[in-house]
């Protein structure tokens, strides 16, 4: 009798050990996303170019891990999108491997599996999932795939200080050259602004998000800059004035058709080379002094601590707005290292190292598994990237590093396999190209080019005539994947608007 008694105590005792331990809170999670920041444009990186500062976002290497081999899976804003927020490659739905591949139905973003998991959400800034620009009934809008509140913008661009009602008469082709406009939504109705700046009321609403949670209920905070994006030139008059550069009237219904300012500031035409990257260092200098209003607040309300903070660049830096990617070659727009090696970095205060140089390869298609490891999701679904907290923690290199990885876009690709590079890339409309861009593309343009990227990152020295077998390899992975992504493209063809 004594020892049942002594048995149920013991039942007893460990039912309320298992009552009284607290789960394991889940990390907030924080997403910031920057625009066409260039390679050597983070001075957390040894490889910074000498004119750039960004103290704040190092913070975020500081307190965490640096990746010097991170990779977008795509050149431009759009599929690139696509591909950090669904962990899976684009061209899966996107039979044109091209611009805005939008977001099928049965395609889920980490927004979605976040909320399910019981995440307050909150997207901020440009969304640029796919053409149903402007309209909160596509499924590409961020409140019909996964967030509870938005403020921002559906298009690839926008302009920084004109985010009031007369952006929609000067555009009257929301879908010609000024696409990149349209009004600025809070949820799902539109909304304006006046004597503000983009990047400055991205933040206030960033900050806004995070002071408002109170109870243990974790977020997810999706912070998406249109900085460092052209229209570079616009910058408030404090970061001109310390960059030396003149302040160029906003648009006004004076200077003609929106689109023809549009074109004019974002080619070399009217503003040179040299003014072209201060105009672009200022913009950079204004988003960092933003990125530290954002940490100051996570630290005032001591949450660094629980908060995984991812920072990616959706694409390589663009020469046409200021970037360098050096010494990287090509840009935006192209399969060179300079249009898809981007700056990108990790912190987790506690649960990953600090202050970590991580070399081995990651991807953006990493962000999705890695994130719902982090908040202890299990997810059946299958990804094209991985979990990279391990990995980084015993300085592996992750599964997905070991295999090959694929690029597409338009007519460029790249097959990365091990040190090993295979890349076609072609012009992108030369005739508009101003010399800095053709110098910085390299010198094997329009052909077939094999680099290892260990001993060579800058694709100077192309190796196919040495390594034709590593070549051929590479050009059957290639086929492979493709194959692969238009085998699902049935699977996936449904339409966007529901
Ligand atoms: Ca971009």
């Amino acid at each position: 009798m004594k020892h049942i008694f002594a048995r149920a105590a013991c039942f007893v005792s460990i039912l309320l050990s298992a009552c009284t331990t607290a789960p394991e809170k889940k990390p907030n999670i924080i997403l910031i996303v920057t625009d066409d920041q260039g390679y050597a444009d983070l001075s957390a990186y040894s490889h910074v170019s000498k004119d750039c500062a960004t103290p704040n976002m190092d913070r975020i290497a500081k307190s965490g891990v640096l990746f010097t081999n991170g990779y977008a899976s795509a050149p431009v804003c759009s599929p690139s999108r696509a591909a950090i927020y669904t962990g899976k490659y684009q061209q899966r739905w996107d039979s044109a491997m091209y611009w805005s591949p939008g977001l099928p139905q049965n395609v889920l973003t980490l927004a979605e599996m976040l909320k399910s998991a019981g995440y307050i959400t909150q997207k901020v800034g440009k969304s640029d999932f796919g053409k149903h620009y402007h309209t909160a009934r596509a499924r590409e809008f961020p409140t019909r795939h996964g967030y509870d509140h938005f403020l921002g913008f559906s298009a690839h661009a926008h302009d920084y200080f004109l985010l009031d009602e007369d952006i929609e008469k000067a555009t009257p082709d929301p879908y010609g050259p000024s696409e990149a406009l349209g009004r600025l939504f809070r949820d799902t109705a539109k909304e304006s602004f006046r004597n503000t700046y983009t990047t400055d009321l991205f933040t206030d609403e960033a900050i806004r998000f995070i002071n408002r949670q109170q109870g243990d209920t974790p977020f997810f905070l999706d912070l998406s800059y249109n900085a460092v994006h052209h229209l570079i030139h616009e910058v408030p008059q404090k970061y001109l004035d310390k960059w030396g550069v003149r302040k160029i009237p906003d648009y006004d219904t004076a200077y003609g058709k929106y689109a023809q300012y549009y074109w004019d500031y974002t080619q070399v035409n009217k503003i040179t080379d040299e003014e072209m990257r201060r105009y672009y260092l200022a913009n950079l200098n204004c988003l960092d002094d933003n990125i530290g209003r954002l940490l100051q607040a996570l630290q005032a309300r001591h949450m660094l601590e629980n908060t995984l903070i991812i920072f990616v660049s959706d694409n390589g830096g663009e020469p046409l707005s200021g970037a360098n990617n050096l010494p990287l070659c090509g840009s935006k727009y192209t399969m060179h290292e300079g249009g898809i090696r981007v700056p990108f970095m990790m912190s987790w205060p506690g649960r990953l190292p600090e202050g970590k140089i991580y070399g081995h390869r990651v991807s953006a298609l990493d962000i999705v598994p890695t994130t719902l490891e982090a908040a202890g999701i299990s997810d059946t679904a299958k990804f094209d990237g991985v979990s990279v907290l391990r990995p980084i923690k015993e300085d592996r290199p992750s599964q997905a590093a070991m295999a090959p990885l694929c690029f597409q876009f338009d007519k460029h690709y790249a097959v990365i396999d091990g040190p090993w590079k295979l890349v076609h890339t072609f012009d992108y409309n030369p005739a508009n190209r101003p010399i800095t861009s053709q110098i910085l593309l390299g010198a094997h343009n329009n052909e077939l080019a094999l680099y290892n990227l260990e001993q060579d990152p800058g694709e100077r020295n192309n190796l196919i005539e040495r390594e034709p077998a590593i070549a051929a390899k590479l050009k059957e992975h290639f086929a492979q994947w493709k194959a692969a992504m238009r085998a699902d493209h049935p699977h996936y063809r449904q339409a966007a608007m529901r």
